[in-house]
């Protein structure tokens, strides 16, 4: 399941944050095939609760499922199913965003809906009933008989069992031992492999016991042959958050797939704020510091829907603005796992949902980062590339990608000017990160590479430069 199952010149995932299916069809089109992006993880799909408050959706309804069906604020099943079509027929895989751990929440809140009806399914899960029909799901397929409250804070330093038992936040829990509940989930993510899906980022994975999250994938058919080849497993990527210090380790998952990372955007952050040295990024893949395996187990990324809702964010995220480009372009050009990069709303509130009610307003939508997409770019021409002529000094990082590309970080407060080794063929070639080639005119600052693979240049303090043998003026 580690197998991302993507192009070998599409090296990046992007997460489309609650985009419609009919708009993320288009952007695999017109933008992410010709910009080396190899999936899309989408949010959940299946029929999620409706809650209005203040005119608004919270963006979180989707991770609150009624059923299965595929009927979702992104749009319907038929919709859906064009999606996955249309993505794969130009290359770009779909990644599902699936809620297996839970379905609604009750009791918690007095705006808690509990029950009621949603687009197509009513349900009602008050205490006792817990009736999910379109699933369908009833009172014994919850985890009520061995927890019947929420999961408490202590249990994430000492109680693995209430972690998985318990409720997370006031979400009913699904008892994934019960063979009801496994064929349920199962033929949930049976029906999208058959659709073409190419893998699925399982939500909560560190509430549910990984042997019940094998059993299932385990039972999976291969993905469609036509599209992905014969014999391939789905891709997995399971939703751990494990900074150290609690009760349940990623280990325990990457045997049914990678796991989310989240060491790398909070190693990253603490360089560029300068709380430790971008030098030191320099050791950054397996091994460094706690939890970081290897480059197949894991998934990175600066930041996640969560945690850039955070109050006080341990990441960066597009608020920060420079420094965001920065952290996703070294992201992008260092060698070290898979990579996602994320494409969201601008929002104030945490819960707020996205603007239009989850028609994303282009307007606003449409502001993609030019360096981050000439970053996915470089990526991808550098991939299977290893990082060497890796050069450090204080806060500043420099490495080659083996005659592919270059790039090199100036966290300093002066310019850095040197000479570097790129290990690139002789020419002249455009700054990616600040600058553009376009047709054979570069907006950047041109480097003159030599015979040698030398080239001297300079790094605008707190900036970036990157180049590659795309961005090769008069070409490769
Ligand atoms: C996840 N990964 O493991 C998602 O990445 C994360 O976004 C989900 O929480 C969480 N697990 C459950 O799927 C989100 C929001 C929560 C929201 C929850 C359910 O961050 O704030 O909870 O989805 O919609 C909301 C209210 C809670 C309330 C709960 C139940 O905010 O106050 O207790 O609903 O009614």
């Amino acid at each position: 399941f580690d197998d991302c199952n993507t192009l070998f010149d599409r090296q990046t995932m992007v997460h489309l944050f609650e985009w419609k299916w009919e708009d993320v069809a288009k952007e695999c089109e017109d933008f992410l095939q010709y910009n080396g992006y190899g999936a899309v993880q989408v949010s959940p799909p299946n029929e999620h609760i409706m809650i209005y408050t203040n005119n608004d959706v919270p963006w979180w309804v989707r991770y609150q499922p009624v059923s299965y069906r595929l009927i979702s604020r992104s749009g319907t099943e038929s919709q859906f199913q064009n999606m996955v079509d249309r993505c794969n027929k130009v290359g770009v895989r779909i990644i599902v965003d699936s809620v297996l751990n839970h379905m609604v929440g009750v009791g918690q809140k007095s705006d808690d809906p509990g029950r009621g009806s949603s687009g197509t399914a009513s349900f009602d899960g008050r205490d006792g009933i817990e009736s999910f029909p379109a699933v369908p799901y009833s009172s014994t397929d919850f985890h009520d008989p061995v927890c019947h409250g929420d999961i408490q804070d202590s249990d994430y330093h000492n109680n693995a069992n209430n972690v998985r038992n318990c409720r997370l936040s006031g979400l009913l829990d699904l008892n994934h031992s019960s063979t009801h509940v496994r064929n349920m989930v199962t033929s949930y993510l049976t029906s999208l492999i058959n659709m073409g899906v190419g893998g699925f980022r399982l939500d909560a994975s560190k509430h549910m016991f990984p042997n019940d999250l094998q059993y299932v994938l385990e039972r999976l058919p291969n993905l469609k042959a036509d599209i992905f080849g014969a014999n391939q497993k789905p891709f997995v990527v399971h939703e751990v958050i494990d900074r150290g210090g609690e009760a349940i380790k990623v280990n325990e998952y990457i045997s049914i797939g990678r796991y989310t990372n989240f060491n790398f955007g909070a190693a990253v952050a603490s360089a560029i704020w300068k709380e430790s040295d971008v030098a030191g990024l320099s050791t950054l893949g397996p091994g460094f510091g706690y939890g970081n395996l290897d480059d197949h187990d894991i998934l990175n990324f600066i930041d996640n829907h969560d945690n850039q809702r955070d109050d006080h964010p341990y990441v960066l995220t597009y608020k920060n603005g420079d420094e965001y480009r920065m952290g996703n372009a070294y992201m992008l050009a260092w060698t070290y796992g898979y990579t996602r990069v994320m494409s969201s709303f601008d929002f104030k509130l945490h819960d707020q949902g996205p603007p239009n009610q989850g028609a994303p307003n282009y307007a606003c939508v449409n502001t993609r980062w030019p360096t981050i997409r000439q970053m996915v770019q470089f990526r991808a021409v550098c991939q299977g590339r290893a990082a060497t002529e890796i050069v450090t000094e204080s806060n500043r990082i420099a490495f080659a990608r083996e005659q592919n590309g270059f790039f090199a970080m100036n966290n300093a407060d002066s310019d850095w000017k040197r000479q570097f080794d790129t290990t690139l063929p002789s020419g002249s070639y455009c700054d990616q990160y600040d600058g553009e080639l376009q047709g054979s005119m570069c907006t950047g600052q041109t480097i003159t590479v030599d015979n040698n693979g030398k080239a001297s240049f300079r790094i605008p303090a707190r900036g970036c430069i990157a180049f590659s043998v795309i961005s090769r003026i008069g070409g490769r």
